[in-house]
């Protein structure tokens, strides 16, 4: 018990970050939404979906780390305008950047860049992963 904390704690530190009951984690690989969805899903976790400042400032942090801006578990696929988490529920935080969302062509789904901003996106771009568990 006590080694696996220290090797969690480690690991987090390594390579991720953590707010609150979540851990974030990236590798270095890269996706557009749907495989980014999937490659969390694939590893038990689920796309990194900021709920408050903690967990975005978290997220941030690894973009920087990166130098990549990441796609996050959140939409607006179904109704536009209507930004939702991977849940279905409708978002109860935000970080947009100025003037967005924009919809310009149609756009989507979340980025979030090294400013820790969120821009809505095309889900067609290639973003680094980021999951959390
Ligand atoms: O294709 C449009 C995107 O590259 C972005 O261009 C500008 O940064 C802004 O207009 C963004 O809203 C837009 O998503
Ligand atoms: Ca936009």
């Amino acid at each position: 018990m006590y080694c696996a904390s220290v090797f969690s704690l480690v690991w987090i530190f390594i390579n991720g970050n953590s707010a609150g009951e979540k851990t974030f984690q990236a590798n270095g690989s890269e996706g557009d939404f749907e495989t980014s969805k999937a490659t969390c899903s694939q590893a038990g976790g689920l796309l990194a979906s900021p709920r408050n400042s903690a967990e975005n400032t978290a997220i941030q942090q690894i973009v920087v780390r990166h130098n990549k801006a990441a796609y996050v578990g959140i939409n607006d696929i179904e109704t536009e305008g209507s930004f939702k988490y991977l849940s279905g529920e409708a978002i109860g935080y935000s970080n947009w950047a100025g003037g967005e969302p924009n919809n310009l062509g149609t756009e989507d789904c979340v980025e979030i860049h090294s400013d820790g901003k969120w821009n809505d996106r095309s889900c067609n771009e290639k973003r680094l992963i980021i999951c959390e568990f």
